[in-house]
């Protein structure tokens, strides 16, 4: 949580923005931390940052709208190369995160808020973000992003209370996240940054002037897009879902996943893998041309990998995370090995 000297600060540096530009991780955390900024102020644009890390490419779009102001949300690791060009223009910067971190990579002329780094306390962006704005209407967005992050804020509380019809009585994200209406409209902005650029930019732009969260969950021209995108993805992960419990049959430790197509869901199959399968270590593949993008949730998941990818010594092979959460990298024509690796070590304990 921030404490009362960093709020007073972002407020601070959100009053002083006339022309802010907000970069955000691609997510619902990042999104909803962008929308409740930019809803305090009246002002700003906002961009997913879609690769990760956030690199030299961004300051193309720096250049193109000369913002005074830069606030990075949920992005965890930004290059050194980035930050070197925006020291030169002398752009102030406000990053709030929320993930674990090293410090020392922080550049000083940052304002860096993450309060992970000092009392090792979960939370969400947008939650942090809350804290600064609090403003009530915005209550569900604050909502909708944190549970999308494993995150249930206390706020959830007050929450429950206004609107009882979105809301379940239950402490665990997973669980709102998959039985209640405030969890269909994480899973609609989830589902609505998947979409291609100029539907995601008519999604953000509807969110900006959103008066309630019932003006999201119903079907108006305003966000067919995203209510189409959601209807389509919905229905595939159904089907890889039918697919993962075969899997899961097949072994008592793990899950290990395989698919393919145009659309990137592995975080959304891992941890609704993990919901459903408590217990096991969870590893969902997207094969796409050349790579293989790897999702892992678990216990010690995170150890797991790390000897995987140190014994495979796989060519262009990256990845790290959380303790219990992890992504990974590898090209394709090591995913047997990797998956073999895998299956020892979680069997090995
Ligand atoms: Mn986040």
């Amino acid at each position: 949580m921030l404490n009362e000297i960093q709020i007073s600060q972002i407020k601070e540096h959100l009053n002083n923005a006339q022309n802010p530009l907000f970069f955000f991780d691609n997510d619902p955390d990042g999104l909803c931390s962008f929308i409740l900024l930019q809803k305090y102020i009246g002002r700003g644009k906002g961009f997913p940052v879609k690769s990760s890390p956030l690199d030299k490419n961004y300051l193309r779009k720096i250049n193109e709208l000369n913002p005074d102001y830069l606030f990075i949300l949920d992005v965890p690791v930004v290059l050194e190369e980035f930050f070197e060009e925006i020291k030169k223009i002398n752009l102030p910067v406000v990053w709030i995160d929320h993930h674990n971190t090293e410090k020392s990579k922080i550049p000083d002329f940052v304002n860096y808020y993450n309060p992970f780094l000092e009392k090792d306390f979960p939370s969400s962006t947008t939650y942090l973000c809350y804290e600064a704005t609090k403003k009530k209407e915005d209550l569900w967005i604050t909502i909708a992003g944190s549970i999308s992050d494993n995150f249930v804020p206390e706020v959830y509380e007050e929450f429950k209370k206004i609107y009882p019809d979105l809301s379940l009585d239950s402490s665990d994200a997973f669980e709102i996240l998959y039985n209640s209406r405030i969890g269909v409209i994480a899973n609609l902005l989830n589902c609505g940054l998947k979409d291609k650029t100029t539907n995601v930019i008519k999604m953000i732009k509807f969110l900006m002037n959103v008066k309630s969260p019932y003006d999201v969950l119903e079907k108006t021209p305003k966000n067919r897009e995203m209510h189409e995108k959601f209807e389509i993805i919905n229905k595939k992960l159904k089907k890889f879902l039918e697919r993962a419990q075969e899997e899961a049959n097949a072994s008592d430790k793990l899950v290990f996943f395989e698919y393919g197509g145009d659309t990137s869901m592995s975080a959304e199959i891992s941890n609704r893998l993990k919901y459903f399968f408590p217990g096991r270590i969870i590893f969902v593949a997207y094969v796409s041309e050349g790579f293989v993008n790897i999702s892992g949730r678990g216990e010690n998941v995170k150890r797991i990998l790390e000897k995987t990818l140190k014994q495979g010594n796989f060519e262009n092979a990256r990845g790290g995370g959380h303790e219990n959460a992890v992504g990974a990298r590898i090209m394709k024509k090591d995913l047997d090995a990797f998956r073999e690796k895998i299956k020892e070590f979680v069997n090995k304990g």
